[in-house]
């Protein structure tokens, strides 16, 4: 197990919170987790988290603040910018959101106008509530329209439909970007459409962005893309929040930096930003880079498995880090019915919509899985792919107590075997 946090103020002063945070460790220590968005934090990074720096107000940029007593904090943002621009070779970036959505919802009145459009990728294909589900704000203030896939089982995207769209529509902004979406994505053919409707583009990178930084997939800044945003707690392994990147564009950056503070957030979370500042510090190593292509390695060994075993892949298989799987329609088990057995099994995951999905969005057909955390966990292919079969095995026999406490028992076993580091340099 990795070392417990050193909480002594919390078990003298509540109990009850102080058996949480016991109980989530417990959790993490004794299982598998495989959603691809999450991940763990080296205790560096979790120390920066629970710094002073909680206690400070600074509304503003370094150099620029609405309060006293910057000294520190200018310190510690100029280098999680400094950071932040060399792990992704661009010139410009904002620390300051709080996460991924207001990373998307900043960029966007950074680059748009109310009433602008937006195309971005068709949500039940893999894109994001950001990217514009009905059931967010943002879809009051922007008209968006979509692009899909050609094809489900190759994950094809279709560019000339979006191309088509794009003449149709005028867009403002191609978003580029994903949430469910396993392979890499035509940087150039988005620029190119882009270029000919007067378009900004946008790279929502936040699943892949440690495999960016750490150079196991494409960048899209190598292409042209105006802006990446992310959120830094998932490949990027630091902690939850959120960042914007702007290629070149100095202009572009200083309305998007206005359009954080003070358009969309107050004062930033600077505990926040320190602990994003070492994580980005530990993702400059170049372990991070075998880190970063031991993810795909290990995604690749699990694709093996479920294709093997003749379950269908959406997108056909993976380029990344996360695979969708159609358990409902290969094994007749519902997505939901699959999240619940795993997480009996000590195997977390969840359960996600296919493209153009059959069944409902509270029980859909597929599960969503990736490789992130068992990677930092120093999982290799071998492990990976034996976490695949058990997947497998417990989907297959989800009524069979005896079966699911053997899985249980090996899943533990794995876990101890591979307990979650420390440190990461
Ligand atoms: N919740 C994140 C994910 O799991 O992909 C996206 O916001």
């Amino acid at each position: 197990m990795s070392t417990p946090q050193n909480i002594p103020f919390i078990e003298a002063q509540d109990q009850e919170i102080a058996a949480c945070i016991r109980g989530e460790e417990n959790r993490e220590a004794n299982g598998l987790e495989l959603v691809p968005s999450e991940n763990y934090i080296s205790k560096a990074a979790h120390e920066a988290l629970g710094s002073c720096f909680t206690n400070k107000y600074s509304e503003g940029y370094p150099g620029a603040r609405y309060y006293g007593g910057q000294e520190f904090t200018d310190q510690i943002e100029r280098i999680a910018i400094e950071r932040a621009c060399k792990l992704f070779g661009c010139k410009y970036a904002n620390v300051q959101p709080h996460s991924g959505a207001p990373a998307n919802i900043g960029a966007y009145y950074g680059m748009l106008k109310p009433g602008d459009t937006i195309l971005g990728m068709d949500l039940s294909h893999g894109g994001h509530l950001t990217h514009g589900h009905p059931v967010t704000h943002i879809t009051k203030s922007f008209n968006f329209v979509r692009y899909g896939m050609k094809n489900p089982d190759t994950g094809e995207i279709d560019f000339e439909e979006m191309r088509e769209v794009a003449l149709r529509e005028k867009p403002k902004l191609i978003l580029a970007g994903f949430s469910a979406y396993s392979r890499e994505l035509d940087y150039q053919k988005f620029v190119d459409i882009a270029k000919e409707v007067g378009a900004y583009t946008m790279a929502d990178m936040a699943h892949i962005a440690g495999l960016i930084a750490g150079k196991a997939v494409k960048n899209p800044f190598d292409y042209g893309f105006d802006v990446i945003t992310t959120t830094t707690h998932k490949t990027l392994r630091g902690p939850r929040g959120g960042l914007i990147l702007i290629r070149e564009d100095a202009d572009l950056a200083k309305k998007i930096d206005k359009s954080i503070f003070p358009g969309l957030q107050g004062g930033p979370h600077m505990h926040a930003v320190a602990s994003r500042a070492v994580a980005f510090g530990e993702a400059l190593t170049p372990a991070f880079q075998e880190y970063a292509q031991q993810i795909l390695k290990n995604a690749k060994a699990m694709e093996k498995v479920f294709l093997d075993a003749d379950i269908r892949l959406m997108g056909g298989g993976t380029d990344n880090h996360l695979l969708l799987a159609d358990v409902f329609g290969s094994l007749n088990v519902t997505g939901q019915e699959a999240e619940n057995v795993l997480d009996e099994v000590g195997i977390t995951l969840n359960k996600n919509s296919i493209a153009d999905e059959p069944r409902t969005m509270f029980d859909p057909s597929g599960i969503r899985f990736g490789t992130p955390a068992i990677t930092t966990r120093g999982f290799k292919e071998e492990q990976s792919a034996r976490v695949a079969e058990l997947m497998i095995e417990a989907m297959k026999n989800k009524d069979d107590q005896a079966v699911k406490d053997r899985i249980r028992e090996e899943v533990r076993d794995l876990a101890h075997a591979f307990p979650i580091p420390d440190s990461f340099v």
